[in-house]
C-alpha cells in the first residue's frame, strides 16, 4: 500500500491494529471518524474490543468514552458495546447493541445536534481528547491526509487530540482525492467571522486534512468496505408520503414562493427520503442542488440524470450497487459532489443563508406540531437527533414525515402530546404522513391542531384526537394551547401497558 502512504515519516509508523490499540487505555476519551456507516476506523476498534475482552476475563474494568461524527458500524460501535467497552457515547448512533445498553442504563449517551459536536469539543465541554482514530483514503507527499468516505468531525479530532492513530483504507476509492472541502476558518467566540459559503457548490477550504506528524503515533493499513447496506425499494406508505410532499412543493412553485429549481435540499436517510428523491425525478425537476449530510444511492441517480446539479454533504452512505455506480463514473461524480466537515454541512449560519428545504423523519408529532425524533414512549432512545435539528430550525422550510401509524396500526404517530420533544412547534412548518400533509406555517396552535388532526392522523385515531382536542378546548386550563394534562400522555402509557394506543386494546 506504499502508493497510499506517500510520506516517508508515516510509512515508518505503520504497525498492526493490535499494536496501535495498545495506546488506548481505560478511561480515555477517544474520538473516532465515521458518519452514517462511512469512513469509520475498521481495525483498531476491533483490536481494542479484543483487549477489553481480555481485561474483562481478568476481572478488570476497561471502558472508554467514544466520540464520533454520527453512526458507525458493527466493527466499531457494535464491537465495543458487546464487550461493555464504552462508558460514554456521543452523538448519533444506530447500532442495536449500543441502543440496548443505552436503554438498559449501562451506557451513558449524550444526544446532541451534529453541528454542535465540533464546537463543544473546542469549548472543552467534553474534556480532553486523548486519542483520535481516523480513517483516511491516503497520505499525500506533503503529509496531509486524503479524507475517506466521510469527513464528519475529523478536522476537529486531528486538531484536538493529544495523539492520532490513522487507518489508511485501500478499499476507499482513490478518486475521493479532491472531492473534499475542509474549512480551516472557524474560530472561537468572540473572534468568529462569517463563513464565506454563499452557494452549495462554493469551495471555501482545502481538499485534504492537516495533521501534526508529531502527534501521529501509529498508522494502520486496512482494506475493508464501509457498512454500505443494500437499500430496500420504497414501500407504499413512503410513496404516499413522498407524493403529498411533492404536490406541496409543486404548489409552492405555482404560488411563486419557490422557483422550479427549489432551494438546496436536505434529506434524511431511509425509505421515505428515498421515495421523495425518486419522486423529484418523476416530477420533472432539473438543476436542483442538495446541501445535506448524507449522499445515498437516490442522490447519485438524481445527479446522473441531471435532476440534481450538485450535492454538498459530509458523508456517503451508499449500497454496494451505489459504490459500483460511483466507481464506474467517478470523474462525473467527483465534479458534482463535495464533502465537508459536519460543522459546515450542518452549520446554522449557512443553512439559514442558503434557505435549505429540510426533510426529516420523525417518530411522532403532536397536534400542535411538536416533534419527537428520538424516543419511544418518552424514554427509550432510537437513534438520536442527528442533524435534523440543525436543519429544521434554520431551513427555509422544515418538513417532518412519518407513516401515520407504527407497530401494525396499534400506535399512532400523531398524538395529543409528544412523549419527548426534539423539535418544538416553533421549528415545524410542515407535517406529512401517508394520510396527507398539514401546512402549519402562519397558524396559531388551535388552527394547527385542526390541520394536523384532519390531514395527518390515521382514520383509526382521528376521532380520538378530535375528541381530545374538543374536550381540551372546552375544559383545558387555557385556550391558547389547550391540553388536558392528566390525559395528554395517556396514549403512551396505554401503549406501554398493552402495546396498543387504542382504548381497550384495539377497540
Ligand atoms: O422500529 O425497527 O423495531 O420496527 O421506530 O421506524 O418507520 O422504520 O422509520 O427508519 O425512517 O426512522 C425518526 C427513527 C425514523 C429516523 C426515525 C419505530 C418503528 C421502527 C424506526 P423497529 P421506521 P425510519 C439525517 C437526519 C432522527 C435523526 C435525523 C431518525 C423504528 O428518521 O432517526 O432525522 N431520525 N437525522 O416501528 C413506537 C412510534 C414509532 C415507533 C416509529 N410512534 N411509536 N415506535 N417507530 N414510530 C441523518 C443524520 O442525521 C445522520
Amino acid at each position: 500500500m506504499q502508493e497510499r502512504i506517500r510520506h516517508p515519516l508515516f510509512r515508518d509508523r505503520v504497525v498492526s491494529a493490535d499494536e496501535a490499540a495498545k495506546a488506548i487505555r481505560p478511561g480515555m476519551t477517544v474520538a473516532m471518524s465515521g458518519f452514517t456507516g462511512a469512513g469509520y476506523p475498521k481495525a483498531v476498534p476491533q483490536a481494542l474490543a479484543a483487549r477489553v475482552e481480555q481485561a474483562n476475563a481478568a476481572g478488570e474494568r476497561f471502558r472508554i468514552k467514544v466520540l464520533t461524527g454520527a453512526s458507525t458500524a458493527p466493527e466499531l460501535d457494535g464491537a465495543l458495546a458487546k464487550v461493555e467497552g464504552m462508558e460514554l457515547r456521543l452523538p448519533y448512533q444506530s447500532d442495536p447493541a449500543v441502543r440496548e445498553r443505552i436503554n438498559a442504563g449501562t451506557l451513558d449517551y449524550i444526544d446532541i445536534h451534529l453541528s454542535h459536536v465540533a464546537q463543544h469539543t473546542w469549548f472543552g465541554f467534553f474534556g480532553k481528547i486523548d486519542i483520535a482514530v481516523v480513517e483516511v483514503a491516503g497520505i499525500r507527499d506533503d503529509g496531509s491526509l486524503v479524507p475517506s468516505s466521510s469527513v464528519g468531525n475529523n478536522k476537529t479530532w486531528l486538531e484536538q487530540a493529544d495523539k492520532v492513530i490513522l487507518e489508511v483504507n485501500r478499499w476507499q476509492p482513490e478518486a475521493l482525492d479532491g472531492m473534499h472541502d475542509i474549512y480551516y476558518g472557524t474560530a472561537l467566540p468572540p473572534n468568529r467571522r462569517p463563513i464565506p459559503l454563499v452557494q452549495p457548490d462554493d469551495r471555501i477550504g482545502e481538499p485534504s486534512l492537516r495533521v501534526d506528524p508529531d502527534k501521529v503515533i501509529a498508522v494502520v493499513e486496512t482494506d475493508a468496505p464501509d457498512r454500505n447496506s443494500a437499500f430496500s425499494p420504497p414501500d407504499e406508505a413512503s410513496k404516499r408520503i413522498a407524493g403529498h410532499l411533492l404536490d406541496f412543493l409543486a404548489h409552492e412553485v405555482k404560488r411563486g414562493r419557490l422557483t422550479d429549481t427549489l432551494l438546496p435540499l436536505q434529506s434524511g436517510v431511509g425509505n421515505i427520503a428515498n421515495a421523495v428523491l425518486a419522486g423529484l425525478a418523476d416530477g420533472g425537476y432539473r438543476g436542483l442542488t442538495a446541501y445535506t449530510e448524507v449522499i445515498q444511492d437516490g442522490m447519485l441517480k438524481l445527479i446522473r440524470d441531471g435532476v440534481l446539479r450538485m450535492a454538498s454533504a459530509t458523508s456517503f452512505s451508499l449500497s454496494p450497487d451505489g459504490i459500483a455506480e460511483f466507481n464506474a463514473n467517478v470523474d462525473f461524480y467527483s465534479k458534482r459532489i463535495l464533502l465537508r466537515p459536519q460543522e459546515i454541512s450542518n452549520h446554522p449560519e449557512v443553512i439559514r443563508r442558503l434557505g435549505c428545504i429540510a426533510m426529516n423523519g420523525m417518530i411522532e408529532a403532536d397536534i400542535y406540531g411538536n416533534v419527537n425524533s428520538t424516543h419511544i414512549a418518552g424514554s427509550r432512545i432510537m437513534n438520536g437527533i442527528g442533524g435534523s435539528g440543525d436543519f429544521a430550525r434554520n431551513g427555509y422550510l422544515s418538513v417532518f414525515m412519518s407513516p401515520s401509524t407504527a407497530k401494525g396500526g396499534k400506535v399512532s404517530s400523531i398524538v395529543p402530546m409528544v412523549s419527548h420533544v426534539d423539535h418544538t412547534e416553533h421549528d415545524t412548518m410542515v407535517l406529512v404522513t401517508d394520510q396527507g400533509l398539514a401546512d402549519l406555517r402562519g397558524l396559531s396552535p388551535t388552527q394547527r391542531a385542526k390541520q394536523v388532526v384532519a390531514h395527518c392522523a390515521h382514520p383509526d385515531f382521528r376521532p380520538l384526537l378530535q375528541d381530545y382536542f374538543d374536550r381540551a378546548c372546552r375544559d383545558g386550563y387555557g385556550r391558547h394551547t389547550p391540553h388536558l394534562l392528566g390525559e395528554a400522555l395517556s396514549w403512551h402509557q396505554r401503549m406501554i401497558e398493552t402495546g396498543d394506543m387504542r382504548p381497550a386494546g384495539g377497540g
